[in-house]
């Protein structure tokens, strides 16, 4: 299996990267539904991310989004970041499609992330939607679920909110459509650690299957292969994607 996984990395021409919360796991982001660890285990995300959420109680989802960037700011790259964006040197064409909201890609090196679900990193105001651009650079440790009033919005007056799309938003239309065109053009897509629940963006594996890419899961819980082309490869990313690299480029 491992032999076929290395040989399509080999003759990729197209290689389709889509990643979720576990590729970010090992700089100590946490997951959303890893029992225990995950976020959801322990808050509700139908209090924290939705927009009835935030108009019920702002500085309640606003403090939550400020303690999940300040742990970001302090976090780095892992190696699965990193042979991320070595990979775009080693195959003629590769597209990035992330739905998480941090900035571990572009930090390791990537250019061009499509962010499905938004980013941490461009706040704008709930009321007229103008971008905020006074998010503090380095904040002091807001302990978990401390309330934080938003900033306002420098144009209305609205309260500003973070810059990701919530349960029950729909995505920025533009990178949806431009993740399914490379789903449904590329030849290898690897799909890490994503529990693959959240739509539409867990159709992105599912259009390259169905246009016959071959498909690999990097994530330890081993994920059921859908088709023939479909491999699961268990383990962490910032383990297996270093290996997979040194197998397919230096052996
Ligand atoms: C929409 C941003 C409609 C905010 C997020 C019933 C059925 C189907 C769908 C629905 C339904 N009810 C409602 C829906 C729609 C809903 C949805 O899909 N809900 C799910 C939960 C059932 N979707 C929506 O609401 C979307 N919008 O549908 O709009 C619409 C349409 C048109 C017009 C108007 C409206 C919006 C979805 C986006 C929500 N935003 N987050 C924030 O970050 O707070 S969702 C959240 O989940 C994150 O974005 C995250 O990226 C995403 C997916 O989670 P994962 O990344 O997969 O993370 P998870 O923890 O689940 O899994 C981690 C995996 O990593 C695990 O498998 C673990 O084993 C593995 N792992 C752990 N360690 C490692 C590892 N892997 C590798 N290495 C490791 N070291
Ligand atoms: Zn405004």
């Amino acid at each position: 299996m491992l032999a076929a996984i290395v040989q399509a990395l080999r003759d990729s021409r197209h290689l389709l990267v889509f990643t979720g919360a576990g590729v970010s796991a090992e700089s100590g982001i946490p997951t959303f539904r890893d029992a225990l660890t995950g976020l959801w285990a322990r808050f509700d995300p139908a209090r924290l991310a939705t927009p009835e959420a935030f108009a019920a109680d702002p500085d309640l989802v606003w403090g939550w989004y400020e303690w999940r960037r300040q742990r970001v700011l302090r976090a780095m790259p892992n190696p699965a970041h990193r042979a991320i964006a070595e990979l775009a040197g080693r195959v003629p064409r590769l597209t990035l499609v992330t739905q998480n909201v941090d900035d571990l890609h572009e930090r390791a090196g990537s250019a061009e992330v499509i962010h499905l679900h938004g980013s941490l990193q461009a706040p704008r105001c709930f009321d007229c939607a103008a971008p905020y651009s006074g998010l503090a650079r380095e904040l002091d440790e807001p302990e978990e679920g401390r309330r934080l009033p938003p900033p306002r919005c420098e144009r209305c007056g609205g309260p500003v909110r973070p810059g990701v799309v919530w349960f029950g938003e729909s995505m920025p239309e533009a990178a949806l459509q431009q993740a399914f065109a490379a789903a449904a053009e590329c030849d290898l897509l690897l799909s890490i650690g994503t529990s693959g629940l959240v739509y539409p963006a867990a159709q992105v594996p599912q259009i390259a299957a169905r246009h016959g890419a071959c498909v690999v899961h990097i994530n330890p819980q081993p994920v059921a292969p859908g088709g023939p082309r479909e491999y699961s490869l268990p383990g962490a990313a910032g383990v297996v994607l270093p290996q997979l690299l040194q197998a397919a480029f230096t052996d």
